[in-house]
């Protein structure tokens, strides 16, 4: 690991603010960043102090009134650049994100492709920041509308994507001329210093290093400073609905722009037309997946009663199988929880089981022996649809297993929570699958069929409706919040006629 920190320009002590160039900070803070791997310490990095913060985002001010005026493709062009860059240290960097983030080596490197993957999509965007043209109803009039670069993007990320989800937000806000300031998960906070660092090099070759900056915070105070600034016109924040909701209200505040992608609750239902070696491996990887830490992980299994034992039998069989333990070693599926609150979160929700009337029907041990105290066993629990904690999210591999007589019954419990962020059916049969999707369906943002709930693709637009949040990233026309939406009417004419045919004279 050593070799790897240092091949990637990690110190023992890194520095954690970036604008312009590197910002030191006097308050003399640092994060200790530990693997929940294993326990070791992997480095510091230094806490960004009020004026580190400040002149980072004064930086970030200043570049941006460049960058804006430098045209769409060839922003792409650096973005192309980056992509490359990341691919250059896609191993390396993969390993970091395995051993910050404890995700196992294949998700750690998938992490990194996703990046890349949302880069090489902003190349093509630079060329595509379409506005339409519309027919004006006054005569030698012309109308259009444009759409300019926006401003500061502020992106708060969370532990599970420490690289990915910045990398969504970041990638479409550069092509789209705007800077990026990014406040990581205090957890996580080593991949973002090196993919940052990594992304400002390229910047740097094109005299643009301050696009892409960064400060290191050990608390919420820097987000919602972040979240308060003026001078920060859009805020893209992912992580807990009570992190969104006090993120939301300080924007709105202010009244600037908001991009929450938050909690998830989601579901998967099963039908018995299903092709139950499907259902098996996309839950297995739905619901075990970085152990359980993907907002998009599935929760709640709506199985119809008619298959419920073969289910259960199956996906318990599968659970066995699970190898657990350091997610660096080939061949692991499931690596810890990220720390200690996790775990009492794990072991919280496994002791409610059977006071709500559940019962589990495997694991809910915190594993000893391990090489750190944060692995524990995935769980199945048989519940029924009345239990308060289906309701909520714990973050861990927990599946609530419910039973469901049809198709409706299953949307409506998928319905039931206060979160709608992804959904998915296992079914072989059109009209379930169709009513499913259809607008009396699931109401969620995302929503798949014959698959789990994670491991969305970048293509697409990413996120959720009620306490999700609402926002939407990455594919699609993402784009368009990050920026400002111009309509422009031109009158090529001598005369002046005034809309809906008002006299003035
Ligand atoms: C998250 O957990 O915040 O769809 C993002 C997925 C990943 C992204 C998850 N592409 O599971």
């Amino acid at each position: 690991m050593r070799d790897i920190l240092s091949a990637l320009g990690l110190q023992d002590s890194s520095p954690g603010a970036f604008g312009k160039s590197t910002i030191s900070s006097s308050s003399g803070r640092e994060v200790r960043v530990v693997s929940p791997a294993n326990g070791a310490e992997l480095g510091r990095v230094a806490v960004a102090d009020g004026a580190a913060y400040d002149r980072v985002v004064s930086d970030a001010l200043e570049v941006f009134k460049e960058w804006r005026k430098v045209p769409a493709p060839e922003r792409g062009e650096l973005v192309r650049k980056v992509g490359l860059a990341l691919r250059d240290s896609k191993q390396q960097l993969g390993r970091l994100v395995s051993a910050e983030a404890g995700k196992i080596l294949s998700e750690g490197e998938g992490e990194i492709q996703e990046a890349i993957d949302i880069a090489d999509f902003a190349v093509g965007l630079s060329r595509q920041l379409y506005g339409k043209t519309m027919h004006s109803e006054r005569r030698n009039h012309r109308m259009y509308e444009q759409w300019h670069p926006l401003g500061i993007v502020g992106v708060i990320t969370a532990f599970n994507f420490p690289a990915a989800v910045w990398a969504w937000n970041a990638m479409i806000a550069a092509v789209c001329g705007d800077v990026v300031v990014w406040k990581p998960s205090e957890l996580t906070p080593l991949t973002a210093v090196a993919v940052n660092s990594i992304c400002r090099q390229v910047a740097k070759q094109s005299g643009f290093e301050g696009i892409f900056s960064l400060v290191v915070g050990d608390g919420p105070e820097l987000g919602q400073k972040l979240a308060a600034d003026a001078r920060v016109p859009c805020i893209s924040a992912t992580g807990s609905c009570r992190m969104g909701k006090a993120v939301a209200k300080t924007v709105a505040e202010r009244l600037g722009r908001c991009i929450l992608e938050l909690g998830g609750n989601n579901a998967t239902i099963v039908m018995p037309d299903a092709d139950m070696k499907l259902v098996t491996s996309g839950v297995l990887f739905g619901a075990v997946g970085t152990a359980g830490q993907r907002c998009t992980s599935i929760r709640r299994a709506l199985v119809h009663e008619s298959v419920m034992d073969q289910f259960l039998e199956k996906l318990v069989a599968a659970y066995k199988q699970v190898r657990i333990g350091d997610p660096l070693v080939k061949g692991t599926l499931m690596g810890p929880l990220i720390h200690a609150g996790a775990v009492d979160s794990y072991r919280a929700a496994v002791e409610r089981v059977s006071k709500e009337g559940g019962q589990v029907a495997y694991g809910g041990k915190v594993l000893a022996g391990m090489p750190s105290p944060l692995y524990v066993e995935p769980t199945i629990v048989k519940a029924h649809e009345g239990m308060q904690l289906l309701k909520e999210e714990t973050f861990a591999p927990i599946l609530y297993v419910v039973p469901i007589r049809d198709v409706e019954h299953g949307i409506e419990i998928n319905n039931s929570v206060s979160q709608g962020l992804s959904s998915s059916i296992f079914s072989r049969n059109m009209q379930s699958v169709e009513g499913f999707l259809s607008a009396a369906g699931s109401d969620c943002g995302i929503a798949n069929v014959n698959m789990g709930t994670s491991g969305a693709e970048i293509g697409g637009a990413f996120g959720g409706e009620k306490e999700t949040g609402g926002g939407r990233e990455a594919g699609s026309d993402s784009w368009k919040q990050y920026m400002r939406r111009q309509t422009c009417a031109i009158n090529y004419g001598d005369d002046l006629p005034l809309a809906q045919g008002v006299v003035f004279s």
